[in-house]
């Protein structure tokens, strides 16, 4: 199910590895592979030596388990020093009928696997706000517009519950995901809307989440980057939210910028420069950042994987030079760190059916010049005070 939503007017600069497109005329060519990983400092290593860190997310839920794709998990372990679940932590998950108790199982399994590693671990998510992705028994609650009580304690049992089963193993909980409809640059409505209202919800679940996760960075999440058209929107409704919740004293944390870019061939200074402003708005608020769930979209670019791998990574390298440069960022995690596992080819695949390429390493496991890109990104961004 393709949600071109996020993707309406993502308007991205190409940089000089980008202009290089033009050079690139095999078909389907893999393009002189990035430098071998195990050669190479991790890409945590670099992020730590810069006072950041690297991660990833892994998913077990489904026909395509990432998790239990050996080869790929250890790759992940390699790569990373922090954790999250794609799904396993999501409302639905965990509970998706009410008549059942939690099932923290499969979050537990991969969880424990990655502490043993020596990986931190983040939340995702404990309101996805947006209908469609919470589960279908609470979308069909009918609390009534003055039954305020009720869903109170509706959204209280799901936050305490989790939280508590997480304790203090999770350094950081995206509390609040996806709250804000680009199209408009206003809040999204839901079933808890009219019984406790918009702001007043997601207010909720940061007092519940900093009561029950008291050791937990509490972030805001969401997927609005540079570009005009509905990423303006999207940034403008962003920042408006965010700095009524300062007024309110709601203890949120900072701004998880998901990072999900799309690769077009235009040139972005101006761009650059308002997304640079931007965060710095909202750093301004006195809120930290950090990138939740980066990949690079590929479906504008050419077919031959040689063109389409080096437009990525100067698509990436444009964005993460401009994102990484902002003081109080600290965590740029990938979502995925190899192509296959995209969430992508399933929800927005390409119009020549190709497969997507928006992640480190191919399908055999070998680093893609966006690797590249990443640690060249880091190894360039300033470093941050302890
Ligand atoms: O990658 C996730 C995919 O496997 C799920 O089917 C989907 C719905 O739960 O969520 C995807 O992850 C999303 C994340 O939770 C929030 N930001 C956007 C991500 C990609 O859609």
């Amino acid at each position: 199910m393709p949600i071109s939503r996020r993707h309406a007017a993502q308007g991205l600069a190409l940089g000089a590895a980008g202009l290089a497109l033009a050079g690139c005329t095999s078909p389907l060519a893999t393009p002189t592979p990035a430098r071998a990983p195990t050669a190479e400092p991790s890409l945590d290593a670099l992020a730590r030596a810069k006072g950041l860190r690297f991660g990833s997310t892994l998913g077990s839920l489904g026909r395509s388990s990432r998790f239990h794709d050996l080869p790929y998990r250890e790759l992940t372990a390699r790569e990373c020093g922090v954790l999250v679940a794609e799904n396993e932590t999501k409302w639905q998950a965990l509970r998706p009928n009410p008549g059942k108790a939690y099932d923290f199982a499969a979050a537990d399994e991969m969880f424990s696997w990655a502490r043993a590693r020596g990986m931190a671990l983040r939340g995702h998510t404990l309101l996805w706000l947006e209908p469609k992705w919470l589960p279908a028994w609470v979308n069909a609650l009918n609390f009534g517009a003055t039954d305020g009580e009720t869903a109170r304690r509706v959204l209280a049992e799901h936050v305490s519950t989790t939280c508590r089963h997480f304790g203090d193993s999770i350094e950081s909980w995206d509390v609040v995901n996806e709250a804000i409809a680009p199209e408009t640059g206003e809040l999204r409505r839901n079933v808890f809307s009219a019984p406790l209202g918009g702001v007043e919800q997601i207010d909720l679940c940061f007092r519940l989440a900093r009561a029950h996760a008291p050791q937990a960075q509490l972030v805001y999440n969401d997927y609005m980057s540079w570009g005009g058209g509905n990423n303006a929107r999207h940034r403008t409704g962003v920042l408006k939210l965010l700095t009524e919740l300062k007024r309110l004293g709601t203890p949120v944390q900072a701004l998880g910028i998901q990072g999900h870019i799309v690769a077009r061939p235009q040139a972005s200074a101006a761009d650059a420069t308002e997304w640079r402003r931007w965060l710095d708005e909202i750093q301004a608020l006195d809120l930290d950042l950090l990138i939740t769930e980066f990949d690079v979209n590929d479906k504008g670019l050419p077919a031959d994987f040689a063109q389409r791998d080096a437009g990525v990574a100067a698509v990436a390298r444009d964005w993460l030079d401009v994102t990484l440069a902002a003081p109080r960022l600290r965590r740029l995690l990938c979502w995925g760190l190899v192509d296959q596992h995209s969430w992508l080819h399933g929800f927005d695949p390409r119009d020549d059916q190709l497969p997507q390429r928006p992640l480190p390493y191919d399908d055999q496991r070998q680093p893609k010049l966006l690797r590249t890109a990443i640690a060249d990104a880091l190894r360039a961004t300033p470093a941050r005070s302890a």
